[in-house]
């Protein structure tokens, strides 16, 4: 399928690019190997075509070129063997890093931040997303700047070098800010809008769940299953999934109505990854805030990789950072056909799904069910004739188990939500 062209910030030059990390040894983080695995992912998620991974064990970063000098003057060799034009390194590079590298290497430098931002820019289609976006890589940019501006005055940069770079920096940086509040003028407007909506959903007390999970755990593909089993028309509403990195990087609502005329609004969102860097969680809070809003979350897992645990680990970082941990949250662990982990379902509320087949997903449902509507209310009602608009109704939004016409009017075996069981309790016969 195809992304986002308009972005051909990496496309224009075939990247050709080594990977370098440092193994600091601390044993909280990711291992060194799946940290790169990861970040050789994202690399091919923004066009890159991998030829090396380096490594470097090294407890301390150094403060010039993040790598030692030893390791620097190796990765040349490579680049220069192998025809490479980037490296991309696996944290963030301070500004003065980044120049001291392009000068060692002579080759475009690129820090694990920035290559998520330029992914993040390439495949968001939305409005509110490419503004997000835009508002996370100017924020990354801007002290940036200012540090360069900085070491540039510093070293005095020579003849002619000196006012006209720090003018134009001054330039630059004006520029930025002046963009930014224009953005965040922007994105307050679409935010508008959007809190328009929420609200009306508020007030039909439809109740929401939200898919979240690590990136490529299959949430997409189970938002289309859920479509298949709506009983509402569904098929041009279906979501974009694909074997990639970051595929879905805005926000989908969608109305599922199950055949019991129970209904939700599931939505899927942006999938998350280790090291999300900071400002693009902020740039995304408030779409974020709106998801774990929700009633409900999915944890979808895919549970054929061997990294799922660290995979939930990461999940529930961004969702504590969130304040979202306190919500319920139900474990979807995908992906059961690809040979899964069965000791990883044994978690309390957790279902062993396969989007891709369709395995366990009523199983899912039923357990999103009983926790949405766990309020529900079994009655039988007896409607007087004259008030048949109530039957239409209830009709229309509950789900009806027998009717009968009797002599006094239609009665019922029905099941009720809270506030529908509180405005008709007049007609409720028997609980
Ligand atoms: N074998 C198998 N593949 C699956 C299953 N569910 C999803 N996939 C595949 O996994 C890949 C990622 O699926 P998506 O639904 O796009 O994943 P996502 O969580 O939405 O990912 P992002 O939007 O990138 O965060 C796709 O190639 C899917 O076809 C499953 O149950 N089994
Ligand atoms: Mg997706």
């Amino acid at each position: 399928m195809l992304l986002n062209d308009k972005n051909e910030t990496l496309k224009e030059i075939e990247q050709r690019v080594v990977l370098v990390g440092i193994n600091s040894g601390r044993r909280d983080e990711l291992s060194i190997e799946d940290s790169m695995a990861e970040l050789k992912e994202l690399s091919k998620a923004a066009g890159a075509q991998v030829l090396d991974i380096v490594i470097q064990n090294k407890a301390k970063i150094d403060s010039t070129y993040f790598i030692g000098k030893g390791k620097a003057d190796e990765v040349k060799m490579i680049c220069t063997a192998l025809d490479a034009n980037t490296v991309i390194f696996n944290d963030e590079l301070s500004p003065s890093q980044i120049r001291n590298l392009e000068e060692v290497l002579e080759v475009t430098i690129i820090d694990r931040t920035t290559l998520i931002l330029d992914i993040f820019a390439r495949r968001a289609t939305t409005r509110e997303a490419k503004l997000q976006v835009e508002l996370a890589q100017l924020r990354y940019r801007l002290p940036r700047l200012v540090g360069l501006g900085k070491s540039l005055s510093r070293t005095g940069g020579g003849i002619g070098t000196r006012g006209p770079g720090e003018q134009k920096l001054e330039l630059d940086r004006r520029r930025i800010l002046d963009r930014i509040s224009d953005i965040k003028g922007q994105i307050e407007e679409v935010r508008k809008h959007r809190e328009v909506q929420g609200a009306k959903r508020k007030k039909n007390k439809i109740p929401v769940v939200s898919l979240v999970g690590y990136t490529n755990a299959g949430k997409s593909t189970i938002m289309n299953k859920f479509l298949d089993l709506s009983i509402e028309e569904s098929e041009n509403k279906k979501v974009y999934s694909e074997d990639l990195l970051f595929a879905t990087l805005d926000t989908y609502h969608r109305r599922i109505v199950l055949d019991d005329k129970k209904e939700f609004i599931l939505i899927d969102t942006i999938g998350f990854v280790s090291k999300l860097p900071h400002h693009l969680v902020e740039a995304f809070k408030a779409t974020l805030d709106e998801v774990v809003e929700a009633d409900l979350l999915v944890h979808v897992v895919d549970s054929s990789n061997e990294n799922y645990e660290m995979q939930i680990n990461v999940t529930n970082e961004v969702l504590r950072d969130l304040n979202a941990l306190s919500k319920p949250i139900i474990y979807a662990f995908n992906k059961c056909d690809k040979g899964s982990n069965n000791e990883a379902a044994r978690l309390k509320d957790s279902v062993l799904v396969s989007a891709l087949t369709g395995y366990g997903i009523e199983d899912l449902i039923k357990v999103i069910k009983g926790q949405l509507f766990k309020d529900m209310r079994k009655c039988r009602m007896l409607i007087p004739f004259e008030k048949g608009k109530i039957f239409s109704y209830l009709n229309e939004k509950a789900k009806i188990y027998n009717v009968k016409y009797e002599a006094n009017g239609t009665y019922l075996e029905t099941e009720l939500n809270e506030a529908d069981f509180n405005r008709y309790r007049e007609y409720v016969i028997e609980e």
